[in-house]
């Protein structure tokens, strides 16, 4: 028997879950069609779908027809669910583009056509709600020709009919060729093309009154022999369609394509098997397989195992995510195309700890990875990525029932994007002591709404192919940021021209290291331009408010048409940029009495219309970006060395003889698109701005850069490894300070039974108490005053913050524990010391204060609420991740000497 996916998919409202429900009822799965209105139908289960009559998560049910076995996808309409539709894409065999008759050819319908070619999936349309009044055969028919493609064939009164025939013919070359001949099209045409994309057949009828629906049915099942089929056709589709099974394999393959939880709160894995078989017990990755689930609405039937081109949901994996391929699709990763404009601060309740909710929403991506929860240092507050207002109902309505957090939103922010206006060449160096990498990469803009594309185009004598082939991986794993404003970098091509590795020396993550910064330097070289999402809308109006609808659209920076007559409506259609368009929907309302209607659909990014106001609202310096450094790291007379990004040049060992003049490489006319002027005077003026930076931020600018290398070197390599011994950390080694001999004479049991003392003793007092871990170093040379001192003498310095310290913690009701890194210290063994009220803790050998302070938090943090001063950058996700909050060291010292100030107006008075 066939196995086919079939999805449904259509504008909100279309009636899918009608029509999924028909098919169900009418193929027998379902003794009765229930229906949306009346809260009762099969796959609409959530209670909020119930109430609100739309289908918010794909859903999933089987039925058998004609022979063939189908799994069944029915998905959201509303384009806030876009996301969830989009991922059902990975999966589908074969679709079905629903229109209803009512709306015709919607914004939304188009970006849906759009989409099944990017996923290249053979479509049929069914054009729905025929039984309505004024519902229009021939007006669809052209409505659907000249809107998606003249290969769109009306098929509802077969296929002899002399200009059916001929459409069909005109289809495709070979078979005009034939049809010329005199050669009828028959069936097996009709489907061959149907699997190319050649052809898309079109029925109409009624999902609510089951008109049309055996049809469909009929011609689904009649097609599902040829689209199975697994003989190789001559078109790029099938290279494609990864997700349909191999032919003459039994290597087990799945692609993910949802994850989702039970009712009990299981985590399910829903994936398709594109080949072989997946057992119960079955190991993927290192874990194991409970369960395997086939759904129908929300019942499930446990089976024992599902074969190639099944759709099954299972239980025991933890690590799956959406678009990721298992066994032999291992690696190869599908990325979706639609991502959420907006971005949102969660508004929380006080005395709700963020770092709970930080965890709740992360665990929430896993469902819905759109949401890009982060939470920024700067504003110290959840950030999420949202569609719309209905998602953001649906997400607080998430977070009560869930999790039980009554959250709010913030205003929301649009996202923007970044992509260059001319070729470049990006370097980037990686050479600490005993590690090597040179990474050149050429990076093009591409076409508006491209992506981010990767090649190679490098001698396989000059870079082995396996790096060459991580170099690529590195460059896919990473969402790579601008340098204007750190929105995403998009419409690029990226390819590697030149590389050179180090017999002996080169690890891996050098590799990664070299690729980030050969891309950061391409761009901090580039013209940069900004882009935002725009909107395409369509504007429906009384005719005696088309002047004030014309004005309003292009007041908004908005594209007019000129208006086309509907009856007493005048209809105005183009673009405008999402930030111009606020909250137009209700201006319109109001001056047309509720008679206006808006439409809009996402049409793409284009360059800013505001780019120097928005550059000036995010203030972002690339420079002072440590996480994505444009700089490159060389090793000059045995120590490394940081080389900004615009003096690497001569510094590379390889010249690719690549300059900007060379023919290579495309430009785009995004520059005539945008004021380059206004946009080179304010980079120059942000340059300048550098000067006029306060102290502190000098200061946090300075030890930023110094920061920077022993970051690296982290991020690449871990900090859980104990570093003392490992020859390869030998590059840092002068830079680390040993702390004084002295406290290494206490005795280690005495300093253990202290310190846990301490500790214990402090959980048994008061349960609000708080703590307050300092990593005592980088508060140091956070401090211009300290860190002189300790150049000259570290235990004055030391013990000069521990006074400063003991002092502020006589006004601060958290309990100070100040970490010193003890971990060069051969033989070194953890202690600690009470001075006055103050706890000092000594690390051992092979632990730095950060990992002490991370255990540390970990285990306070389950009690007590814990925050660290530190600043280092890595450490704050650890820290984070284990329920701490972070200051900044430069945020210490503001409270300290907040403090002092009240302290001494305490004494003055
Ligand atoms: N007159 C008429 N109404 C229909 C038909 N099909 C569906 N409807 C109605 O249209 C409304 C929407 O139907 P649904 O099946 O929920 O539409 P949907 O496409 O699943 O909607 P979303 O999942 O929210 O995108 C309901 O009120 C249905 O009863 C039809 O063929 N004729
Ligand atoms: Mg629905």
């Amino acid at each position: 028997m066939n196995n086919l996916t079939m999805g449904i998919l259509a504008h909100v409202d279309a009636g899918k879950t009608t029509l999924s429900e028909a098919m169900l009822y009418l193929s027998g799965a379902i003794r009765k069609a229930g229906r949306v209105d009346h809260k009762d139908t099969f796959l609409d289960t959530y209670e909020l779908e119930r109430a609100r009559g739309i289908t918010i998560f794909s859903k999933q049910a089987v039925f058998e027809y004609n022979e063939t076995r189908f799994d069944l996808l029915d998905t959201p309409g509303h384009t806030d669910f876009s996301p969830e539709m989009e991922r059902t894409l990975q999966v589908l065999d074969l679709a079905v583009l629903m229109i209803s008759a009512s709306d015709g050819v919607t914004g939304q319908v188009k970006l849906l056509y759009k989409l099944l070619d990017h996923y290249k999936i053979p479509t049929v349309i069914f054009v729905n709600k025929m039984d309505q009044a004024l519902a229009d055969k021939d007006r669809c028919l052209n409505d659907i020709r000249n809107s998606l493609s003249s290969s769109c064939i009306d098929l509802s009164e077969g296929y002899d009919a002399p200009e059916i025939q001929e459409e069909l013919a005109m289809c495709d070359e070979a078979l005009l060729s034939d049809f010329l001949n005199g050669k009828k099209i028959e069936k097996e045409d009709i489907y061959s093309l149907v699997r190319k994309r050649n052809c898309f057949p079109i029925l109409f009828g009624s999902a609510l009154k089951m008109e049309g629906v055996k049809e469909l049915l009929d011609l689904v099942s009649d097609l599902a022999p040829t689209i199975c089929s697994s003989e190789i056709l001559d078109s790029s589709a099938d290279v494609k369609r990864k997700s349909t099974p191999t032919a003459g394999t039994s290597a087990f393959g799945a692609r993910v394509f949802k994850i989702s939880r039970d009712p009990s709160g299981n985590r399910l894995t829903h994936l398709k098997i594109t080949g072989g078989t997946l057992n119960v017990r079955d190991v993927i990755g290192d874990e194991k397989v409970d369960q395997i689930r086939i759904y129908a609405g929300d019942k499930y039937e446990a089976v024992q195992s599902a074969t190639a081109g099944m759709i099954c949901s299972v239980t025991g994996l933890k690590n799956t995510s959406p678009g990721q391929g298992l066994g032999y699709l291992e690696g190869d990763t599908v990325s979706e195309v639609l991502q959420p404009i907006l971005s949102c601060a969660l508004l929380l309740p006080e005395d709700i700890n963020p770092v709970t909710v930080y965890n709740d929403l992360k665990n929430l991506e896993e469902e819905e990875p759109m949401l890009r929860v982060s939470y920024p240092e700067e504003t110290k507050s959840i950030e999420v990525r949202v569609m719309g207002e209905v998602q953001k109902e649906i997400l607080k309505h998430i977070l009560k029932t869930r999790f039980n957090i009554e959250a709010q939103f913030g205003p929301a922010h649009i996202v923007y994007k970044e992509t260059i206006a001319g070729p470049v060449e990006g370097v980037g160096h990686f050479e600490p002591l005993r590690h090597y990498a040179e990474v050149h990469l050429l990076i093009e803009p591409t076409e508006p709404g491209s992506g981010i594309s990767f090649d190679s185009n490098c001698s396989t004598d000059e870079l082995a192919l396996n790096w060459q082939r991580l170099i690529l991986t590195h460059l896919a794993e990473k969402k790579h940021l601008g340098v204007l404003t750190g929105s995403e970098l998009t419409d690029v091509k990226i390819t590697l021209i030149a590389g050179r590795a180090h017999e002996k020396h080169t690890e891996g993550g050098d590799f990664r290291q070299a690729t980030y910064r050969a891309v950061r330097q391409g761009l901090m070289q580039a013209d940069s331009v900004l882009l935002e999402p725009i909107l395409e809308y369509r504007l429906e109006v009384p005719v005696d408010c088309v002047g004030r609808a014309l004005n309003d659209m292009q007041r908004m920076n908005g594209t007019v048409s000129a208006p086309d007559m509907e009856g007493n409506f005048s209809i105005i259609t183009g673009t405008v940029p999402v930030a111009c368009l606020g909250n137009y929907a209700q201006e319109l309302s109001a001056y047309t009495h509720g008679e206006g209607r808006l439409f809009t659909t996402l049409s793409g990014y284009s360059p800013c219309h505001n780019t120097e106001e928005v550059l000036e609202e995010y203030d972002y310096y690339p420079d002072l970006d440590t996480d994505n450094p444009s700089s490159s790291v060389f090793c000059q007379h045995g120590a490394a060395t940081i080389i900004p990004w615009d003096e690497v040049g001569s510094h590379m060992h390889i010249d690719t003889g690549w300059s900007k003049d060379s023919n290579t490489g495309t430009s785009t006319d995004l520059v005539d698109n945008i004021d380059m002027e206004a946009l080179k005077k304010l980079q120059a003026k942000r340059a300048s701005m550098e000067d006029t930076r306060s102290f502190s931020e000098k200061q946090r600018d300075y030890f930023a850069a110094e920061d920077e290398l022993k970051a690296i070197f982290e991020r690449t390599y871990g900090k859980v490894k104990p570093r003392v011994g490992n020859s390869k950390t030998e590059f840092d080694e002068s830079s680390f300070i040993a702390p004084d001999e002295s406290v290494r004479d206490y005795a280690v049991e005495q300093e253990k039974e202290k310190k846990h003392s301490n500790l214990s003793k402090k959980e048994d007092e008061d349960p609000n108490k708080e703590f307050l871990l300092i990593d005592g170093y980088n508060i140091i040379y956070a401090s211009e005053n300290l860190k002189a001192l300790a150049q000259t003498d570290l235990k004055a310095a030391r013990d000069s913050l521990i006074d400063i310290l003991n002092n502020f913690q006589g006004y601060r009701r958290e309990e100070l524990i100040l970490v010193f890194d003890a971990y060069r210290v051969r033989g070194g063994t953890e202690h600690v010391e009470k001075q006055g009220n103050l706890t000092v803790i000594y690390t051992k050998e092979a632990e730095t204060a950060d990992q002490y302070i991370e255990k540390a938090a970990h285990i306070i943090s389950k009690k007590y609420r814990v925050k660290v001063a530190t600043s280092d950058a890595i450490e704050q996700i650890i820290v984070f991740g284990s329920g701490a909050v972070r200051m900044s060291a430069r945020e210490l010292w503001k409270e300290i000497e907040l403090t002092n100030e009240q302290i001494r107006e305490k004494i003055n008075k």
